[in-house]
C-alpha cells in the first residue's frame, strides 16, 4: 500500500524534521501502516517554540483586536464544517474511531470555535473601588505566551479544539503535540487555521513520540503553559517539565468513572447509559462508565439485560457506518486490556461477557464488549482504568453504600446516575467526588459545559465560560491620583 506522507507545520511552513526522520501510523482496523510523519527532535521543537514566541511577539497578533480574535475563530469553525466530512474519515482511518462517533465529534467540532469566538472580546478586567481615595486601579487579562498542547489518540480534534480554541481568543500561540498514534487530522486543523487567516506561527504542530518531542516541548522555557491530556505516569512527568519555570498546567487524566443505577430508575435507559458509558468507542474514553453499581433487588435483572444487549453489539471495520465497535487504538492499548481482565480473573471476578478477541476476520486490534462481576470494590478491576471495553459490576444495598462506593477511588472526573427520585438525584450529585455529574444520561458535552477532574483525574477545566481565562494572566495596575509627592518611601502605601 502507498503511505500518505504528511510534514509538520511550523511557522506557517509545511515541513519535514530536520534529521529527515520519519515514523509510520498503523491502521488500527488492519494493523497496516497507512501514513508516514515527521519524527520531530528537539531542534525541530526548537523552532516550532521559537516561532511561536516571534509570533506571539509580531504585532499582526499581538495588536490584533480581540474582536479580530473572534472573527478569526469563528472562520475557523465555519471551515471545520466545510471540511467535516473530510476530518471525520481521517480521523476515523488513523485512530479506529467508528465513523459514526467521528461524524458526531466533527459535526459538532465547530460550536466550540464559535462559541469561544463569542468570548474572545468579554474578558472584561475590573476597576477596584479602593479604600485609598488618591488611587485608582483596574485589573486586565492578558495572554501567557506560547502554549503547549500535548494531545493524546483517542478523540485528538474534540480534545484540541478544548486547548486551541480557548488559547487563541485569549491572545497565545500554540505549539501542538498530537499523539504518535494519531496526528492527521491535527496536521488539517492547522491547514485550515492557516486558511482562516491566523498568522504564520500563531498555531504550529510537531509530530513525533512522548518521550523524545513531547518532553522536549513541555520543558522548553519559552513554554508558559502546557494543556495535557493523557495518562498519569505520562503527566507526572510533564509536572516535573513544568517545574524547571512554573509553566502553567491543566490536566485531565481520565479516571474510573462510575455509572449507578438504582432500583427506581427507568432500566431500558440505563442499560442504553451503561452501553453507552463502556463499550462506545471501545471504552477509550477518558469518561468511560467502567464501574457499574447496581442496586441489589434489581441487580440480577440487570446484568442479564446488559448481556443480551452487549452481545448484540455489531463490531466490524470502523469506517462501516454499520459498525458498532471499533477495535482498540494501538496494539499496546489491547495489551493493556488483556492484562487487566486476566489479572481481574486471577482475582476472583467472574467474566460473564466477552474477556477476548472476536472471531472476525480482520487483523486489526479488536476486543469484544466484556462484562466482569466482582464481589469486592477493592479488586483491580474496579480501581485501575482500562481503557477499553471492559465493565466491572458490583451490587450495592443502599444509596449510602452507593455513595461510599462511588467515591472510594483515586479518580474522579465523571458520574452518571440514574434514578427517578429527584431528591435521590441531587443528593447523589451533591456527594459523589467528581467533575461532572450526568443524571439519567451518560457522556453529553457541550461547549458551553465545564469539563476536568477531581483527585486523580487532574486539575483545570477545559469548555465553559472561564475556560478561556485560564489561557490568561491577571494584570492589576495602580494609577496615582494625587498631585503631592510621593510620601515616606519607606511605608508601605
Ligand atoms: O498516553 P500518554 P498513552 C490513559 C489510558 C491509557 C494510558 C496510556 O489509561 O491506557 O493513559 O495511554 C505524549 N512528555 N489515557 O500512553 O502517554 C504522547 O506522545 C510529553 C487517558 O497513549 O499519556 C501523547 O501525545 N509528552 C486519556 C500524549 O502525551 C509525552 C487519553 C498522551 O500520551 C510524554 C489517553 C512525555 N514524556 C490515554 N510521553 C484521557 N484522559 O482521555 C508521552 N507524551
Amino acid at each position: 500500500m502507498t503511505l500518505a506522507r504528511f510534514k509538520m507545520c511550523i511557522d506557517g511552513q509545511w515541513v519535514d524534521a530536520l534529521s529527515g526522520k520519519t515514523f509510520k501510523s498503523l491502521d488500527p482496523s488492519s494493523a497496516e501502516a497507512w501514513a508516514e510523519l515527521p519524527d520531530a527532535d528537539q531542534a525541530d521543537v526548537e523552532q516550532a517554540v521559537q516561532a511561536a514566541q516571534k509570533a506571539f511577539e509580531n504585532p499582526a497578533w499581538r495588536n490584533l483586536s480581540a474582536t479580530g480574535r473572534g472573527k478569526l475563530l469563528r472562520r475557523l469553525g465555519d471551515l471545520i464544517a466545510d471540511n467535516k466530512e473530510h476530518l471525520a474519515q481521517l480521523e476515523s482511518r488513523d485512530n479506529g474511531k467508528l465513523i459514526r462517533e467521528t461524524r458526531g465529534q466533527v459535526n459538532y467540532l465547530p460550536e466550540f470555535f464559535h462559541y469561544t469566538a463569542g468570548l474572545a472580546d468579554k474578558l472584561e478586567g475590573g476597576t477596584l473601588p479602593l479604600d485609598k481615595p488618591d488611587m485608582f486601579a483596574y485589573t486586565t487579562h492578558e495572554p501567557l505566551g506560547v502554549v503547549a498542547g500535548i494531545i493524546p489518540w483517542n478523540s485528538p480534534l474534540y480534545l484540541t479544539a478544548i486547548k486551541l480554541a480557548p488559547a487563541l481568543a485569549a491572545g497565545n500561540t500554540i505549539v501542538l503535540k498530537p499523539s504518535e498514534h494519531a496526528s492527521a487530522t491535527i496536521l488539517e486543523l492547522a491547514r485550515l487555521a492557516l486558511e482562516a487567516g491566523f498568522p504564520a506561527g500563531v498555531v504550529n504542530v510537531v509530530t513525533g513520540f512522548g518521550p523524545s518531542t513531547g518532553a522536549a516541548l513541555t520543558r522548553h522555557p519559552l513554554v508558559r503553559k502546557i494543556a495535557f491530556t493523557g495518562g498519569a505516569a505520562t503527566a507526572r512527568h510533564v509536572v516535573r517539565s513544568s517545574a524547571e519555570n512554573f509553566a502553567r498546567l491543566s490536566l485531565e487524566l481520565g479516571g474510573k468513572s462510575p455509572n449507578i443505577i438504582f432500583a427506581d430508575a427507568d432500566l431500558d435507559s440505563a442499560i442504553n447509559g451503561a452501553v453507552a458509558g463502556i463499550y462506545a468507542a471501545s471504552g477509550q474514553s477518558c469518561v468511560a462508565g467502567s464501574r457499574l453499581l447496581v442496586q441489589e433487588d434489581i441487580y440480577d435483572d440487570f446484568v442479564e439485560r446488559l448481556i443480551e444487549r452487549a452481545s448484540r453489539i455489531r463490531i466490524g471495520n470502523p469506517q462501516d457506518d454499520a459498525s458498532e465497535m471499533g477495535p482498540m487504538a494501538t496494539a499496546q492499548q489491547l495489551a493493556v486490556v488483556e492484562g487487566l481482565v486476566a489479572d481481574a480473573l486471577a482475582e476472583g471476578a467472574r467474566l460473564r461477557l466477552g474477556g477476548k478477541r472476536p472471531a472476525i476476520d480482520a487483523r486489526g486490534w479488536y476486543y469484544e464488549p466484556t462484562l466482569l462481576e466482582c464481589d469486592s470494590h477493592s479488586m483491580k478491576i474496579m480501581q485501575e482504568e482500562v481503557f477499553g471495553p471492559v465493565a466491572s459490576v458490583i451490587r450495592f444495598k443502599d444509596e449510602a453504600q452507593a455513595l461510599a462506593m462511588a467515591n472510594d477511588s483515586q479518580f474522579g472526573l465523571a458520574a452518571g446516575i440514574w434514578t427517578r427520585d429527584l431528591g435521590r438525584a441531587h443528593r447523589m450529585a451533591k456527594g459523589v467526588r467528581s467533575g461532572i455529574v450526568w443524571v439519567n444520561t451518560y457522556r453529553a458535552v457541550s461547549a458551553m459545559a465545564p469539563i476536568g477532574g477531581f483527585n486523580n483525574s487532574g486539575y483545570g477545566r477545559e469548555s465553559g465560560i472561564d475556560s478561556v481565562l485560564a489561557y490568561t494572566e491577571l494584570k492589576t495596575v495602580w494609577i496615582n491620583l494625587s498631585q503631592e509627592p510621593m510620601p515616606d518611601p519607606f511605608v508601605m502605601r
